[in-house]
């Protein structure tokens, strides 16, 4: 077994919660050395900006010295060192189909950051413009995603299907007030059965500190 890679990890972050499933997924949780990171706020992580200069988890370090960002280059350079069924599949459309739910669920956390960010803010230099905004994006991403769900439910997994369960499980880590299942019970479902699996059960988002 060759000595793990450095992996920067926090449990609160659905980013790297996402690069978590993927390695238990692919059996590669033996690979990686999470070291726990703490960034956000206004204070700079410098040594981690030293091998990313984004500042930002996860940030995986390899062997030869080489550092890979963000989650999803992390994901798709997983994927590539197991020999099973793979999770960013080779060929379009399934590619396109896959990597767009990727980008939605991403997107979705894109939203729903820097929304909690604001919320930490003093009440009055919250932007309520803005906060409404992500709260519309979030709603119409979970609505969109209604229309989905048995085209999730009966396709196999991918890092698309992970990126969106990763997704919904930060909104009901973070956003309990959005009740997003009210109204999308397909969505619900498939989330409930997304949830059993032993790659998401072993991964719980934990606010540590
Ligand atoms: N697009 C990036 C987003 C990563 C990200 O924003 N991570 C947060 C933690 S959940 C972070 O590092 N925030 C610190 C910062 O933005 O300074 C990815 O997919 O890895």
């Amino acid at each position: 077994m060759p000595q793990p890679m450095t992996l920067h990890w926090s449990p609160r972050s659905p980013y790297v919660r996402k690069v978590m499933i993927v390695a238990h997924e692919t059996g590669l949780q033996g690979r990686l050395h999470p070291v726990r990171t703490v960034v956000g706020g206004t204070t700079p992580h410098r040594d981690l900006m030293r091998i990313n200069p984004l500042g930002k988890i996860p940030t995986l370090e390899l062997l030869d010295g080489s550092v890979l960002y963000d989650s999803p280059v992390i994901c798709e350079y997983l994927d590539t060192l197991h020999d099973g069924p793979k999770l960013f599949p080779r060929t379009w459309p399934d590619r396109g189909v896959a990597l767009r739910r990727l980008a939605l669920g991403d997107g979705m956390l894109d939203a729903a950051l820097p929304w909690l960010g604001e919320r930490f803010r003093p009440a009055e230099r919250r932007s309520q413009p803005h906060m409404d905004l992500w709260r519309e994006k979030l709603v119409a991403c979970v609505a969109a995603l209604e229309h989905e769900a048995d085209a999730l439910a009966n396709s196999r997994l991918t890092i698309g299907h992970i990126a969106i369960g990763v997704a919904l499980g930060y909104l009901d880590f973070r956003f309990d007030e959005l009740r997003w299942r009210e109204g999308h019970p397909r969505l619900a479902a498939w989330q409930a059965t997304f949830n059993q699996l032993p790659s998401v059960l072993a991964n719980p988002p934990v606010d540590d500190r």
